[in-house]
């Protein structure tokens, strides 16, 4: 067992052995200009400030055997996966599906829908994409943590308070214990990022946990 004495809102203890990281969506199209997230309004620097403290936590999962499981918003290319709610809303500079400077905007296969370079899935990781928020629906992900005998997840990403805090309730219900690498996440907006860590570990950890990443690669090992 490992002890992560310095996470909030009290030491978690977990068997690494059962545990996996999911690390959410950082993808060209969330963190590099001309992408979904720059076509939303925002500005996607603070999101790319976060690749190496990820990559780190990528590199100390896999030193420790821990599976790293990643996780791709996209959708097919008949647009057939994607709501038209979630199409229409707003007034986007760009729609999902419509021509941008790294293809056609969240959609599989696209060079925008890929994870940065530097955060890459090595062959044999499990690469999730998911037409969705949360990385549960209408995804094969609660089969692959049943068949590793997941019981912990940790979590890294974008963005905290909308793909990374849908999946991390998803997995709490499911009966996870679920902890939040709070370096290795971010947000288009820093007092949501904010808000969403004091949501997670308030009412006793009612989401689950948080600490940061140097502590939790050093708990994996
Ligand atoms: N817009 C925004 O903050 N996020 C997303 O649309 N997707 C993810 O968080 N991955």
């Amino acid at each position: 067992m490992a002890e992560l004495a310095g996470a909030l809102p009290f030491p978690l203890r977990f068997d690494p052995a059962s545990t996996a990281l999911i690390v959410i969506d950082m993808q060209r199209d969330f963190v590099e200009p001309g992408g979904f997230g720059a076509a939303l309004g925002n500005d996607v620097t603070l999101l790319q400030a976060i690749i190496p403290t990820v990559a780190a936590l990528i590199a100390g999962a896999r030193a420790a055997g821990v599976p790293v499981i990643h996780t791709r918003e996209c959708h097919l290319p008949d647009l057939s996966d994607c709501p038209p709610a979630k199409r229409l809303r707003g007034a986007p500079a760009l729609r999902i599906g419509d021509p941008g400077p790294m293809g056609r905007i969240l959609i599989a296969g696209e060079p925008g829908a890929e994870i940065v370079p530097e955060l890459a899935a090595l062959p044999g990781e499990v690469v999730i994409d998911k037409p969705g928020k949360g990385a549960f629906y209408a995804t094969p992900l609660s089969e692959i943590l049943a068949g590793l005998g997941t019981k912990t997840l940790i979590f890294a990403g974008v963005t905290t308070e909308v793909c990374v805090q849908t999946t991390m309730r998803e997995a709490n219900d499911r009966g996870f214990d679920c902890l939040l690498a709070e370096d290795a996440t971010e947000s288009y907006f820093p007092a949501f990022k904010a808000a969403a860590l004091e949501m997670i570990r308030a009412q006793g950890a009612i989401v689950g946990w948080t600490a940061r990443t140097a502590e939790i690669v050093e708990a994996l090992h």
